[in-house]
């Protein structure tokens, strides 16, 4: 049995010093340690041996199942050793070589529509004008006539935050009293750009977070065909001197009267296509005279001013302009969109 034992751990250690991978490794301990291995098959064995032999086979047999043991982790080291340096050989990286060049930047497309817009506007006298996207409810709703058990409270799903009356903006129609407030009694003339959020579906025309575009006239004698005259003129630099723009009877709970704009479909021009449903005709914008009650919230007395204003998607303008037909494009950050572009 001695003489076995010795055997048994001249070859297992001859074996090892010829392994050179960590799954041959493996294999060699499962064949001599592991639960079927022939070291393992010695040790139970012993249990069968006369009783004067077993001290010293079993305490021989502990001797070679501790240095197959010690050899199995020294040739282990080894081996790992040995794969690190050959996958640093492998994986080397030439530091030298010149890196991959950064190409220029380009503005988003939504960035490039707005700036079309306060071109057309800026000439036109109006100022660009920036409000807060988190704002109070008091001003996206309330001060705009929409008090809190208000039905049209329906038109707007709102993202609120944690923090009573403090709202997303929905619209940036309450940018209109900001405006007011900041520069009544004097007369104004703005557009207020900015981000807009609606917790509802998102679908090819609609997205949870969207620009829009408010415009807002406030002096003593502004009336609708100045907004008609505003509008058309918008509408004509920016898709064509041609463009034909049409008032529609609509209903705003801050505007009276109120209005959609829409201009003759671009894509059809004005014979009905998929894009107009038909119709020759796409709404742009919601629009009305300011409601006498919004006035006076932003400090004017409605017998002496008047004002305009309206509320545009500067995304929907883009993609009738582009013929992009959904507007999960623009803020799903897909570089092969944005790029074209550029
Ligand atoms: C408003 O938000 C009014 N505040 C507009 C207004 C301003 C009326 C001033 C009168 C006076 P409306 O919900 O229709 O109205 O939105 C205006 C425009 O924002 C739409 O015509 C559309 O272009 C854009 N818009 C609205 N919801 C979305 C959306 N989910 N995704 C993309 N664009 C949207």
């Amino acid at each position: 049995m001695l003489e076995q034992l010795d055997q048994l751990k001249e070859t297992a250690l001859s074996e090892l010093r010829e392994l050179s991978s960590m799954e041959a490794l493996n294999r060699w301990r499962v064949a001599y340690l592991g639960r079927k291995g022939s070291l393992t098959n010695v040790l139970r064995s012993i249990g069968q041996l006369p009783a004067e032999e077993r001290p010293l086979v079993g305490q021989e047999a502990n001797r070679v199942k501790l240095a197959l043991e010690e050899a199995l982790d020294e040739m282990a080291g080894a081996l790992k050793r040995e794969e690190s340096v050959r996958l640093l050989e492998e994986e080397r990286l030439d530091v030298t070589l010149p890196g991959r060049p950064v190409g220029p930047g380009w503005l988003h497309l939504s960035t490039q529509i707005l700036r079309e817009i306060y071109a057309i506007f800026t000439e036109m006298g109006f100022q660009v004008l920036e409000t807060p996207e988190v704002e109070s409810d008091i001003n996206n709703f309330q001060l705009l006539n929409i008090p809190p058990y208000h039905p049209a409270r329906d038109m707007w799903s709102t993202f609120y935050t944690t923090r009573e009356g403090v709202l997303l903006r929905t619209h940036t129609s309450p940018g209109q009293l900001r405006a007011m407030r900041m520069y009544c009694p004097e007369p104004v003339r703005a557009i207020l750009p900015g981000k807009c959020y609606r917790y509802e579906a998102v679908t090819a025309r609609a997205e949870f977070m969207f620009y829009q575009v408010e415009g807002l006239a406030i002096g003593r004698h502004v009336t609708m065909g100045d907004l008609k005259g505003v509008f058309t003129n918008f509408a004509r630099k920016l898709f064509g001197a041609d463009r034909r723009v049409r008032f529609r009877c609509s209903y705003f709970p801050f505007t009276e009267p109120s209005a959609e704009i829409d201009m003759d479909c671009i894509i059809c021009g004005g014979k009905g296509c998929r894009v107009c449903k038909h119709t020759g005709w796409v709404e742009i914008s919601g629009a009305g005279m300011v409601h006498p009650q919004v006035l006076r919230n932003g400090g004017y007395d409605p017998e002496v001013y008047t004002g305009f204003a309206f509320g545009m998607g500067p995304e929907r303008i883009a993609m009738l302009k582009h013929r992009i037909e959904d507007i999960r494009y623009f803020f799903s950050n897909d570089l092969r969109f944005l790029r074209q572009f550029a």
